[in-house]
């Protein structure tokens, strides 16, 4: 088999969330926002999709050397190549780019041979327990605007199903924000509203010195809470080796912080982190993601996996160590989560009543996409 093709596909929708000035989702008024979607074809006429953009220079420059008349089940040998293709070209050839197509090889993969991804991966699960993971926190009144609304939202995600609960607290420009004791505020009354017996995480200001972050820890410890991630620039690892040091608190990490598994790695070695993170979309896809997911599993660590979405799922699926959670989000009171985006027929990540999301049994990832839609409002 040979790739023959690959295109991107972007497409206008109605969405009602904007994000703010530092690139945080809010609910909003209804606007027309953009989307994409990547499709590599093989010569026998197998698709692979997945959500997410590649700008068109890129596309011709970088990636379509590197894969068209390819063999799409040389995933490892392609990701490599586009690794390697990075070091002179990050900014425009980042990991979320890179992810996409290893994630759409993976959907083709799935297509080709009849199977799901999380089998195609070896399977563990079909089931994972979900946390309602919050949106950050905001000033609209009814909304995410104060310690007793996260309070209220959280007893109303427990109602829903959800085993466990994130709140991403207030960040700039969100006026008053940030504040370590408006963020403790926050989680106390949380705590106070669901009992003792539900587990709790902080996910707040990612820009928290040493000393704040420390006393958040602390009073988190005291809630009971099950772990805290990204209160510091990953940057500086020595700073969470420093605070990990400090805290009986689990703190989970790297998230957002560049070098996919050998960064993953380093934090390890170090100490810096009690349970490893990562997301396909943070490390550069299923691929380097599954890597991570064995590191953690050779060091007798926990990875939670960053974010939600079809490839994560999979891979939380076909892991043997918990990845105890799926992240599903990011919720708001005024964000109906249940419905599906224009561009879906359905949701990537339907939760039952018991708060376990099941992973789509269909060949590839499991997309069900809204052809309609998205021909209809191609840019
Ligand atoms: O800063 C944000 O908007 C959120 O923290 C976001 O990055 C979210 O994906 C996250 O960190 N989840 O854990
Ligand atoms: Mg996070």
């Amino acid at each position: 088999m040979k790739i023959v093709d690959i295109h991107v596909r972007t497409f206008r929708y109605a969405s009602c969330v904007i994000r703010d000035s530092e690139g945080h989702g809010h609910p909003g008024a209804n606007h027309e926002a953009r989307q994409s979607i990547v499709t590599i074809v093989a010569d026998d006429g197998t698709e692979g999709t997945m959500v997410g953009g590649i700008s068109q220079s890129v596309l011709d420059g970088l990636v379509k050397p590197a894969i068209l008349g390819q063999d799409p089940f040389y995933r490892e040998r392609i990701w490599q190549t586009l690794k390697e293709r990075q070091r002179l070209n990050l900014s425009s050839l980042s990991d979320r780019v890179v992810a996409v197509i290893d994630c759409a090889l993976w959907d083709l993969a799935g297509r080709a041979l009849g199977l799901p991804v999380y089998k195609l991966l070896g399977a563990y699960r079909d089931k994972v327990p979900a946390y309602a993971s919050t949106m950050c926190g905001d000033d609209l009144p009814g909304g995410l605007d104060t310690p007793e609304a996260y309070a209220a939202f959280a007893v109303q995600c427990r109602e829903r199903g959800y085993p466990a609960f994130k709140l991403h607290t207030w960040q700039p420009p969100i006026p008053g924000a940030p504040d370590v004791r408006r963020d403790v505020a926050a989680c106390a009354a949380v705590r106070q509203a669901v009992g003792l017996g539900v587990p709790l995480m902080l996910d707040p200001y990612h820009y928290y010195s040493r000393e704040q972050s420390l006393y958040l820890g602390r009073e988190l410890e005291k809630l009971g809470f099950a772990w805290m991630e990204e209160p510091m620039d990953e940057h500086s690892m020595s700073s969470y080796v420093w605070l990990s040091d400090r805290l009986d608190l689990a703190i989970c990490g790297p998230e957002t912080v560049e070098g996919k598994m050998h960064a993953r790695a380093e934090w390890i070695k170090h100490g810096a982190a009690d349970i490893l993170r990562g997301g396909v979309g943070d490390v550069g896809g299923i691929t380097p993601l599954v890597k991570i997911a064995h590191l953690a599993e050779s060091f007798g660590m926990r990875m939670e996996v960053h974010g939600g979405g079809l490839a994560n799922l999979h891979v939380l699926c076909a892991m043997g160590i918990p990845g105890q959670f799926y992240e599903r989000g990011l919720l708001h009171p005024f964000v109906d989560y249940e419905e599906p985006a224009p561009w879906l027929n359905r949701i990537e990540d339907p939760m039952d009543d018991e708060g376990f999301v099941h992973v789509p049994q269909q060949p590839g990832l499991g997309w069900d996409f809204n052809y309609a839609h998205i021909e209809g409002n191609l840019i």
